[in-house]
């Protein structure tokens, strides 16, 4: 089963999007998704002129191989360019394998763990009375598990506040947006942000919350301990994850489970972060930590220290990458939660797929492989749009986490 074409398909059907189609002497098709947030050329690059070149004539069904060829052989290791690519590879070949045995994905991972897969939404507002409102919509439309954030006086444009509709995407057009953070008035709304969300919605729902990179330890530490009333599902990124070891203040200071992982890209990066049990799930994806054969490495060592899986799952994320997400979730035992953003209806119609969501929870399909398509030729209708991530600025100027 050679490989014998590969391509680049580079799209922006609401936003960007970076897939790697794999084509076997067959006839049959694999997919990846290799989508970097404001920097999806380089991954492209990267592809098309060093790693496709290498694939030609390779066995697609030598999975493991292949991805340690990709990864000892290109000597320069790790990195989310290096990465991506790798887990596109992957994820594409896994989609071959899964329609050479005409069986969904999963069923090659050991088969399903559980029914379906426990999904959280996000709800965000401009101030606390719209996030109430938008966590109650998500409520209505049978979530369990919900994200809050909401904007903040005093920090302008705080992380994570919408434009009003179901999907969230913080990457513009031009120069990259320039928000304002200060720490204090943060720290002071956001356990009152929580206890209003548990006066309202009790405690049968799960709550969580991202910080995304913006605290220190201590301040992370003593968020955490003011959280704990409200028994939140997890608190996300409550400081950066380079020194993991900082992360030891955080646990010596409370009980609010902890989620680090989404700029992860290998087992390396959270290594110690999992054996000395200082968070409580692993974030990472099957796009930026090396596709599924890595995941599945990372949630094995995550196994034995009680760390559950929580994959990323936002909309900079492609259903490509959705659809490897729920194929892993639903198989591996560690298996905590999988974050759901929605699409736009233009960027599904782009890569229809088998993925399905009820009752708070998802389920990958039945569809043999990843069970998600690329239309090409509607994707040729979007052409790439160059967007950048924003960043932060403290209020004296300083450059912050953003
Ligand atoms: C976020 C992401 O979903 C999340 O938890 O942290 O939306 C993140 O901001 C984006 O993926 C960045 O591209
Ligand atoms: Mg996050």
């Amino acid at each position: 089963m050679r490989i014998v074409e590969g391509k680049v398909i580079v799209c922006s059907p609401g936003r960007n999007f970076v897939t790697l189609k794999l084509v076997t002497e067959d006839g049959l098709h694999g997919i990846g998704d290799a989508t970097l947030n404001g920097r999806e050329l380089a991954v492209a690059s990267y592809l098309s002129d060093h790693v496709i070149p290498l694939l030609i004539g390779r066995d697609a069904r030598r999975i493991e191989d292949t991805w340690q060829y990709l990864y000892k052989g290109a000597y320069w290791r790790r990195g989310p360019v290096t990465m991506a690519a790798i887990g596109a590879v992957d994820s594409a070949l896994w989609d071959i394998c899964g329609k050479a045995r005409n069986a969904p994905l999963y069923q090659l991972l050991g088969g399903a763990s559980r029914d379906s897969v426990l999904v959280y939404g996000h709800a965000n507002g401009e101030s606390e009375d719209d996030t109430v409102k938008a966590a109650a919509k998500y409520v209505d439309m049978g979530y369990r598990a919900i994200r809050a954030q909401s904007a903040v006086a005093g920090v302008t444009h705080a992380y994570g506040v919408g434009r009003g509709t179901l999907y969230y995407e913080p990457a513009e057009k031009g120069r990259p947006l320039e928000c304002g953070w200060s720490t204090e008035p943060y720290l002071d709304f956001v356990p009152k942000l929580f206890e209003r969300l548990r006066k309202e919605f009790g405690f049968g729902v799960h709550l969580l919350h991202d910080v995304h990179h913006r605290l220190t330890p201590i301040e992370a530490a003593r968020l955490g301990k003011s959280l704990e009333p409200y028994r939140l599902f997890w608190l996300e990124d409550p400081t950066p994850a380079e020194n993991q070891a900082a992360f030891r203040t955080i646990r010596h200071h409370t009980v609010t489970p902890i989620a680090v992982g989404e700029v992860f890209n290998t087992i390396y990066d959270c290594q110690l972060l999992i054996e000395e049990e200082l968070i409580d799930y692993i974030r990472t994806t099957v796009v930026h930590a090396g596709g599924i054969s890595h995941l599945r490495k990372i949630a094995a060592l995550a196994e034995l220290h009680h760390v559950r899986t929580g994959a990323h799952g936002a909309t900079d994320l492609s259903p490509v990458a959705m659809a490897g997400a729920l194929h892993f979730d639903l198989s591996v035992h560690n298996f905590g939660i999988q974050e759901y953003m929605r699409h736009t209806d233009e960027t599904d119609r782009v890569f229809p797929h088998a993925y399905a969501f009820a009752d708070g929870a998802m389920h990958p399909g039945e569809a043999p492989g990843l069970g998600v398509d690329i239309d090409e030729e509607l994707a040729a209708k979007y052409p790439y749009d160059p967007a950048y991530l924003p960043v932060n600025r403290k209020t004296d100027g300083t450059v912050h986490s953003w």
